[in-house]
């Protein structure tokens, strides 16, 4: 769908959250209002013993106006009808990180090379998405395969964020934290 109506938003079909676990590298990011994630970032996903989605995650980051370090943060993950939308609380190891409580929609992924994430902070009163952050994610820290550019560019068409997003790179800044 090309509306750019977040109700509207396709994910993905049938989405097998133990497939998705281990690590994912991010190799290019939609920014929200008021940035956190800077570059470097990896997350790690986990299945409890009762079934429940957990991550982990660091990237660098810039608080306090100028102070750079490697946020490590938590995650969990509600479960909601549709397996492959989630609701994420997170918050960092050291309580001066940000906490939140987000939409967390896989959109695309084929396990074991790339995954599409999506979130819409708040929703327009036409339908729209004001402020949505993305996480394109790769297995590889070394990027995207050139097999899976193409449709990677057509969902992020579809959610209407093409060009939006920046490279995220990894220089190893939270590789020894
Ligand atoms: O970086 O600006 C931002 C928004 C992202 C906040 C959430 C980060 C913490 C949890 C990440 C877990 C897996 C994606």
């Amino acid at each position: 769908a090309q509306d750019c109506q977040v109700s509207s938003v396709q994910v993905m079909q049938n989405f097998d959250k133990t497939r998705y676990t281990g690590v994912w590298y991010a190799v290019a990011k939609k920014d929200p209002e008021g940035l956190f994630l800077i570059d470097n970032i990896v997350a790690e996903f986990t299945i409890a013993e009762d079934g429940s989605m957990t991550a982990t995650a660091k990237g660098r980051v810039i608080i306090l106006n100028n102070w750079e370090m490697c946020a490590d943060m938590l995650a969990t993950f509600e479960v909601t009808p549709d397996p492959a939308k989630f609701r994420m609380k997170y918050w960092g190891a050291a309580s001066y990180l940000q906490t939140g409580n987000d939409d967390h929609w896989v959109i695309d992924t084929d396990y074991d090379n790339y995954a599409i994430h999506y979130s819409c902070r708040l929703v327009d009163s036409d339908g729209t998405c004001l402020d949505a952050y993305s996480f394109i994610f790769s297995r590889h820290p070394t990027g995207l395969r050139p097999e899976d550019q193409r449709n990677v560019v057509q969902k992020k068409t579809d959610l209407c964020l093409l060009g939006k997003y920046r490279r995220v790179s990894h220089t190893g800044f939270c590789d020894s934290s």
